[in-house]
């Protein structure tokens, strides 16, 4: 596959309600869009990279220089021979894991459509159908809360999470619990406590949790090992994880019982599938996060869930509950619980490319 031409895109999405967690709020989405064009196929990634540094020091700039100066000049007009073998040529760069997971999951895409197959069996996915839960953002009070949670409820999301962090935590997670007293419920804190706060979390243990996600600092391996010894419920892993090393290190240290896999986060597919494999051997259930990613990053989301190991509903919840038009065709709809992975060839959706252009900001092309 030679690669012909380039197009990297930063487009604007405005979210149909904001998005807040411990670390602070989104109102509107800056993607960014990669897209390949090698003997007539088309490919396209997402690079999940946030608007400011509160959940990884990557940002959309970083994301930005790191794609336009070091890697897609060095991709542009070169034969893929292996998606592997040239994202090693990238190892140099340390970090900047969203800015090469873009690279890397678009030439999976490239490679899937040149093989005639959906991304989702060429990178070894099984499942034709993916669970998936819905994470809800810090609301203004608990009634609002309470009414969103019923709403996603009736929609038939298999789990909820809800966003936490010091003083809206116990009072606010026990409420929701008495309201939906069957309703698999977890939390996440974006890293919001420290040992300081034991007896708060703690406190959680009592409301029959699936897990605590990323409660502690996001490079502290010690404390949340302490940390899960003192808790029934399981630590679950997020900001932390950037690595299979990291899973490696979180496993031998009992950091934590489950893992949450962002490809972005952990440098792209290949990243993922080796924590998912560890993981797999080791029982430790692993599920997908998310990134409030446009229909592009969802798809290479629900590909990579439908892989063996992905036990735990996602956090790839429908176009829908982002975006008043998302950005591919057909969008992501939920029915019972579960989201249909695309069949057609590689990432199976086609991209409303009017659409992407009123919605560009930026771009820059190779
Ligand atoms: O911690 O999982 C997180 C969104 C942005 C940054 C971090 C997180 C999240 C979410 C949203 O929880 C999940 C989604 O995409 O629906
Ligand atoms: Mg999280």
């Amino acid at each position: 596959m030679n690669i012909d031409r380039i197009v990297l895109r930063e487009i604007k999405m405005q979210l149909k309600e904001p998005f807040e967690i411990s670390s602070g709020v989104c109102y509107e989405r800056r993607v960014i869009l990669l897209t390949l064009f090698s003997d007539g196929l088309v490919a396209w990634s997402e690079c999940v990279a946030g608007e400011d540094p509160g959940y990884s020091y990557e940002t959309c700039e970083t994301a930005w220089s790191i794609l336009t100066q070091l890697i897609l000049p060095q991709i542009i007009g070169k034969e893929i021979v292996s998606t592997p073998a040239r994202m090693k040529t990238f190892d140099w760069i340390k970090g900047h894991p969203m800015a090469k997971a873009a690279v890397e999951m678009a030439l999976l895409d490239l490679e899937a459509k040149a093989h005639n197959r959906p991304l989702s069996t060429f990178i070894g996915g099984e499942n034709q159908k993916v669970k998936v839960g819905v994470s809800v953002g810090l609301q203004p009070n608990d009634d609002e809360l309470a009414n969103k949670v019923g709403a996603f409820i009736e929609k038939g999301y298999s789990r909820i999470k809800l966003k936490i962090k010091p003083g809206r935590d116990v009072e606010m997670v026990g409420n929701i619990r008495n309201l939906y007293p069957d309703t698999p419920i977890m939390v996440d804190a974006n890293s919001a406590y420290t040992l300081k706060d034991l007896d708060i979390l703690k406190e959680l243990d009592q409301f029959d949790l699936m897990m605590i996600e990323q409660p502690l600092a996001y490079d502290d391996y010690l404390d949340h090992s302490r940390l899960q010894q003192e808790l029934n419920t399981p630590i679950c892993l997020d900001e932390s994880i950037r690595s299979v090393r990291d899973v490696k290190l979180a496993a031998e240290l009992g950091s934590c019982r489950i893992v949450n896999i962002k490809p972005g986060r952990v440098g792209g597919i290949s990243s993922s599938q080796a924590i998912h494999d560890y993981c797999l051997k080791k029982d430790i259930p692993v599920w997908c996060g998310g990134m409030l990613e446009s229909g592009v990053g969802r798809a290479h989301n629900v590909a990579l869930a439908s892989l063996p190991g992905f036990v735990l509903p996602g956090d790839i919840s429908e176009s829908q509950r982002y975006w008043a038009e998302d950005i591919v065709d057909p969008e992501f709809t939920i029915s019972n619980g579960l989201v249909e992975v695309p069949t057609g060839n590689g990432i199976g959706v086609a991209i409303l490319e009017d659409l992407v252009d009123r919605l560009t900001v930026q771009s820059a092309e190779y």
